[in-house]
């Protein structure tokens, strides 16, 4: 425990590493294809299809705005099951590109799961993305065993409503059998503050990432670049640091404190 501090729940993509315009995207694209799209999401577009979370939500988003007229072949026995068959080739081509390693963690990450975890707290994971991405981008990163230091990975279709709905921290907690008061949440988007506020989650921070710059994260009590290093500290949009020098155990534990009152 510190300070009343029990747990830190993270967001992945965008958060633990930038996975959007080089993992995600690419591997959307080498799906479309496959099966004979001439689709192709670019680096703005994506940008801006980001705003429904969740890849066959997206998929489906996309095709109501940008091929209204389109019709899946006879193979398929609808559009949900062409989706379907597209987002199960998207997860292959992105669990591919992270064997490679090349989507790393973002600056600061590992360090304060380092910290969390030789203080005891307890860690989770709070995402949109299917669950096998999130396992195997842990496996990518470099600290062994990294996937088995989050107790609860709370991911994917496993809740009625994706962020901003509030669904999948309310699972989150209800895993960890913590009330919101007793966790720090690590986000990077506005639907991800927006969710965690809505399940009573309001301490957290935001590391803005590559597509989330730019976005209002509401009453979000700390807005930074990066959680960063003590050598290379981040840059503070919002709320500060106190004595630290970067997002540390410190600086989270006295966030929650004062959002929390005690
Ligand atoms: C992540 C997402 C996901 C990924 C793609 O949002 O919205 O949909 O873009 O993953 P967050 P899937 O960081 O807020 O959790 O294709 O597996 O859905
Ligand atoms: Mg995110």
């Amino acid at each position: 425990m510190f300070d009343g501090l029990e747990a830190l729940i993270f967001d992945v993509d965008g958060t633990l590493a930038d996975t959007e315009r080089d993992g995600h995207r690419p591997a959307f694209n080498a799906a479309f294809a496959e099966l004979g799209l001439d689709w192709d999401w670019s680096v703005d577009r994506y940008g801006e299809l980001l705003a429904v979370t969740g890849g066959k939500e997206r998929i489906l988003h996309y095709i109501g705005q940008d091929r209204p007229v389109f019709r899946p072949p006879p193979a398929f026995a609808d559009l949900p099951a062409m989706v379907a068959e597209l987002h199960r080739r998207k997860t292959g081509h992105y669990l591919e590109l992270l064997a490679t390693g090349a989507i790393p963690p973002r600056p600061g990450v590992l360090r304060l799961l380092r910290e969390a975890r030789a203080a005891g707290l307890r860690l989770a994971i709070a995402t949109t993305t299917t669950p096998e991405n999130v396992t195997a981008l842990l496996a990518a990163m470099p600290e062994p065993g990294l996937g088995d230091w989050f107790e609860v990975i709370a991911a994917g279709d496993v809740v009625p409503h994706k962020k901003p709905a509030p669904d999948i921290f309310e699972l989150a907690l209800a895993r960890l059998q913590l009330p919101p008061s007793a966790c720090v949440v690590i986000e990077d988007s506005d639907n991800g503050v927006a969710a965690a506020m809505a399940a009573g989650l309001d301490a957290l921070v935001v590391t803005v990432s590559t597509y989330t710059a730019g976005q209002d994260f509401g009453a979000a009590p700390l807005v930074v670049d990066k959680l960063g290093e003590p050598d290379q500290p981040p840059r503070v949009f919002a709320g500060d640091l106190g004595p630290s020098r970067c997002v540390d155990l410190a600086a989270l534990a006295a966030l929650r404190a004062r959002r929390f009152m005690r």
